[in-house]
């Protein structure tokens, strides 16, 4: 007979197989990109076999903000426009978690415009996706910050009247900004490149992924889907290299150095045809929770000690007699 510990041991040292983050059915609509999105993330956590206990998946609110009900992991579905503060809040508590974060466009570039851009300049170690599909989903088809001009939704009947912010151009120039990616949820090989190299990367990994809505834009992509010279893969010996059944497919690429802020700027740019892989990546920005602590050793005890100092600012010691 085993000991508890034993069994406990048992536990830990087992494999981990794709069911084993897999939780419930996805609501999501047939064709809806956030599935691809899932099946690559899920993927990630069985090769790189993170203990579902040590990870953890934050969203705000939105259709996209649903992946965190569809892992068998630790979830915090959470406010709308603020699912990067509370990542930061999990970092900096507990340094041990793999932090993901799902967001929408609405969630990300329009309520949680401000916590995106201090997201950035913090760069806090968590690997971050934004699931754009140009339109508020959840909500039923209203026009969001990424939304093409022209695009007619419920709140523009007669079309969006700006040019689309473009999250990847917003993403580069903010100071500390550390790895930029774009992916496509129609072509699965790449998508788990990309999420893979921003898992890797220590610091604030920023992936915008481009997704299908098709239940309120059933035609969006589709030119894109199926005119593959619409899309450009991005390769690079210090980024990532395209398998030869990509290169079959997809002829329009570009040797894209990912050190090269400058000219990941201009590649970010580009809307047509649609960049997919690394734009940059720089290893030596330092990560906000490490600044925080550097040089300190701060045990228990001098925890303690100095929040006794601080409350003791304020202590109102009774007048003697
Ligand atoms: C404070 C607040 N304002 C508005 C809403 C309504 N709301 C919920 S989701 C959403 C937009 C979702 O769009 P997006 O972030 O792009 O996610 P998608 O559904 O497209 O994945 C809005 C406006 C809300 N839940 N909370
Ligand atoms: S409404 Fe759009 S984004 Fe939401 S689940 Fe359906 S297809 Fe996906
Ligand atoms: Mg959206």
């Amino acid at each position: 007979m085993s000991t508890a510990a034993e069994c406990l041991l048992r536990l830990y040292d087992e494999r981990h197989e794709l069911e084993d983050y897999q939780s419930g059915v996805p609501r999501w609509c047939t064709g809806c990109g956030d599935n691809a999105i899932l099946a690559a993330i899920q993927r990630l956590c069985r090769d790189e076999q993170l203990r579902p206990e040590k990870t953890v998946f934050v969203s705000g609110i939105g259709c996209s903000s649903r992946l965190p009900h569809y892992m068998k992991t630790y979830g915090f579905h959470g406010l709308h426009g603020r699912a990067l503060p509370i990542a930061e809040g999990v970092r900096m508590a507990r340094r041990d978690l793999h932090v993901f974060v799902n967001t929408g466009d609405g969630d990300c570039c329009s309520i949680g415009a401000a916590h995106w851009i201090h997201a950035i300049r913090y760069n806090m170690n968590m690997t971050v996706f934004l699931h754009d599909n140009q339109i508020y989903g959840l909500t039923k088809m209203q026009a969001s910050p990424t939304s093409p001009r022209g695009l007619k939704s419920n709140t523009t009947p007669r079309g969006s009247y700006l040019e689309a912010l473009q999250p990847l151009t917003v993403t580069l120039g903010v100071q500390n900004v550390s790895f930029v990616a774009q992916a496509v949820d129609w072509i699965p090989d790449a998508l788990y490149d990309i999420v893979s190299a921003a898992f890797h990367h220590r610091g604030f990994s920023f992936v915008r992924i481009v997704q299908r809505c098709p239940e309120w834009l059933p035609k969006h992509f589709e030119s894109f889907l199926h005119d593959t010279e619409r899309v450009q893969l991005l390769h690079h010996e210090q980024g990532l290299t395209i398998s030869p059944s990509l290169a079959k497919v997809y002829k329009n690429t570009l040797h894209h150095d990912p050190s090269n802020l400058d000219r990941a700027r201009e590649v970010a740019s580009i809307i047509d045809p649609i960049p997919v892989g690394i734009l940059y990546r720089n290893s030596d920005v330092p990560c906000y929770e490490d600044l925080r602590t550097t040089g300190q050793d701060r045990t228990p005890a001098l925890i303690k000690a100095e929040l006794e100092a601080e409350f003791d600012k304020f202590t109102v010691w009774p007048s003697s007699p």
